[in-house]
């Protein structure tokens, strides 16, 4: 093997490194991002440095000193050229670029004023890279080109890049397992693999989900509306319009499972108030309510609440399709006079809410800057429910009524991580730390619930409010399955795995006095139109998948968007159908009939999502599209 012929590639080392510093100073000076611990530090440090060694070396197939040196000035020009923009948006929007901001031309007001406002001296450091390499090119002497020593250098070059970019992978895999898969935030993405690299994910991304809709057509829209229309269940006129007028405030309940409802653990009741709550006379109490998301977790729950559609398979809608036109619960409210909004004490980009929150029409979005998190206020992924639901309570008093205010409580979160004081029940005791924290992470949030009711009383509120709530996804993984079985006392079967999906659904209404436990199988699909129903408001020809749980008409039966299903006489699982009362394996028959109709449901639902269906309605088609579907 020949030796390097330094003299030659000293440039070339000097711009990866001089790049590779420039980035890694940038991240550090000019994006706020929570580092947690050493490794995370140094996956930051690390991350800029596949994507450099990449792009730089494509330098040592060009055989000319000039062209590389062009070369390498260029790369490194249009890496600080990315640097510094992301730097300056993020001034202003507190998040890195994505394509569809800076296509959405209801932002370019904003980008502009926000770049001409939010320039720094300092962010000529931005382009200390170019600088270097200009000088290092300058004063180093070319070295000719040496046939055939290239290609030893170029392969040993290239190697070491793929290792390096595994060894980043793997340790962003480790700190963030499915981070591609989940995408959960830009800051995440960027914090484990790197600025570079999340624009080129970010790009694949989109151009993905571009291709799709350029291929859809508005036919598709009458195909979907008539299996919609044909399963439209109308609502029950005792129940319709009983909450006219009043507030919204739908609370989601982070990774409450309905296995600790109305149950004890080592003899302590673990969800009190809850308990209390589903046997009040104003609370219909849903045991049978199944959570559908996917690996979008509580975004997908909250994509299903706003359009009664399913989020899509292997990945978060709020990603995939944040540009769509919707037709969603806050759209539907505001055209009732309703201000809409959205609390969360969370990062605003975390599930890429606050681009997605513009497609859903949600007038604000209370984010982490709405609160103040005082000494020992935070816990695990942020701030406590307690002082949350208490600070969005007397945010809720200066807002307009009426109002729909969609609470997204955090402490339950995994690890379900308590501060000792708030720990009010003991642990439970399994080989599974993290049911065995469960419990008291529920029993802490079911506190916060009170409070969150409490508060309401005091404000004023509560009278004229009507409050929905219900468990976004599950908690306790089957990986956890051992430990599960031995809290209920049995094995776990897969059809046990598919009932454990039940959450929590209470929908309470002050003054009523009629509420009751209704064990229809139900899932959140149904929750828009359930709740548009009880406000008075129609949703005859809307875009939705669900139907009101209230209905006589409403089919009890809940799909999961892996295929699963529920109904009051069958669970389907993988291929099995099993009795919905006793567990057992059954004829598959009740199964079979249904199956064809659960995959055309769920690809009903994707077509809409990835054919930005929603877009063709009415303006293309004149009317109202339920009109033109019974004239057909
Ligand atoms: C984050 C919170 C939790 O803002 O909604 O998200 P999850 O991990 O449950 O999907
Ligand atoms: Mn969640």
């Amino acid at each position: 093997m020949k030796k390097l012929n330094w003299p030659r590639h000293s440039v070339l080392i000097i711009a990866i490194v001089a790049t590779w510093i420039t980035t890694y100073v940038g991240y550090l000076t000019s994006f706020n991002m929570k580092i947690d611990n050493k490794m995370q530090e140094f996956i930051l440090f690390l991350n800029p440095l596949s994507f450099l060694l990449f792009v730089y070396g494509i330098a040592l197939f060009m055989k000319s000193a000039k062209r590389r040196n062009t070369y390498l000035i260029s790369v490194s020009i249009v890496t600080s050229i990315v640097m510094f923009s992301n730097a300056v948006f993020y001034r202003f929007f507190n998040d890195f670029i994505t394509l569809p901001v800076l296509f959405q031309t209801s932002n370019f007001g904003d980008l502009s004023s926000s770049i001409t406002g939010n320039l720094h001296g300092t962010d000529v450091f931005f382009f200390a890279d170019v600088i270097i390499i200009i000088l290092a090119i300058k004063f180093i002497p070319p070295v000719e080109h040496v046939k055939n020593e290239g290609k030893m250098t170029r392969k040993l070059y290239f190697v070491m890049t793929a290792v390096v970019m595994m060894l980043n992978l793997s340790l962003a895999e480790a700190e963030r397992p499915q981070l591609l898969t989940r995408s959960f935030d830009r800051e995440l993405l960027v914090k484990n693999i790197g600025a570079y690299n999340y624009h080129i994910y970010d790009v694949i991304l989109q151009s993905k989900s571009h291709a799709q809709r350029a291929l859809a057509d508005g036919s598709e829209l009458v195909e979907v509306s008539n299996y919609i229309n044909a399963n439209y269940a109308e609502p029950d006129p005792e129940k319709f319009g009983i909450a006219k007028g009043r507030n919204i405030i739908a609370v989601s309940l982070e990774s409450l499972q309905s296995f600790v409802i109305n149950e004890e653990m080592n003899g302590e009741v673990i969800t009190p108030f809850l308990n209390q709550l589903s046997a009040d006379p104003d609370t219909f109490y849903f045991p049978e309510f199944y959570h559908q998301t996917g690996l979008g977790k509580t975004s997908d729950s909250e994509f299903i609440l706003e359009n009664s559609l399913y989020g899509i398979n292997g990945g978060a809608v709020f990603f995939t399709n944040s540009g769509n036109t919707y037709e969603s619960l806050s759209e539907r409210l505001g055209e009732n006079g309703y201000f809409t909004n959205v609390m969360h004490a969370n990062g605003r980009s975390f599930w890429n809410r606050d681009i997605m929150y513009n497609a859903l029409k949600i007038d604000q979005f209370y984010d982490v800057e709405s609160y103040k998190i005082e000494e020992g206020e935070a816990v695990n992924w942020g701030m406590k429910d307690i002082p949350f639901v208490q600070q969005s309570v007397e945010l809720m008093k200066d807002m307009p009524q009426p109002f729909y205010s969609r609470l997204i409580t955090l402490t339950n979160h995994y690890p379900f991580d308590l501060d000792e004081e708030d720990m009010l029940i003991e642990p439970y005791d399994s080989n599974s730390k993290t049911l065995n924290k469960y419990f008291q992470a529920v029993r802490y949030m079911d506190e916060a619930i009170k409070v969150l009711f409490d508060e309401l009383k005091e404000s004023g509120l509560y009278d004229n409010s009507i409050i929905v709530m219900y468990g976004d996804h599950y908690g306790i993984s089957e990986n956890h399955n051992k430990a599960m079985g031995m809290y209920l006392d049995k094995e776990i079967t897969p059809y046990d795995n598919a009932k454990l999906q039940r959450v929590p659904l209470y929908i309470h209404i002050p003054g009523y006095g009629k509420g009751e436990v209704v064990d229809e199988v139900s899932g959140q699909v149904d929750l828009r139109p359930t709740i548009l129903h009880l406000m008075g408001i129609e949703t005859k020809g809307d875009l939705q998948l669900g139907a009101d749980i209230f209905s006589p008409e409403h089919e009890p039966l809940a799909i999961f968007r892996d295929g699963r299903f529920v109904t009051d006489k069958n669970v389907f699982v993988k291929d099995v159908c099993y009795d919905t009362e006793t567990g057992e394996e059954t004829d598959s028959a009740g199964c079979d009939s249904m199956v064809e109709r659960i995959g055309t449901e769920l690809n009903y639902s994707d077509m809409t999502i990835i054919g930005d269906l929603l877009r063709f309605k009415e303006k293309d088609l004149g009317q109202p599209l339920f009109e033109q579907n019974k004239a057909q």
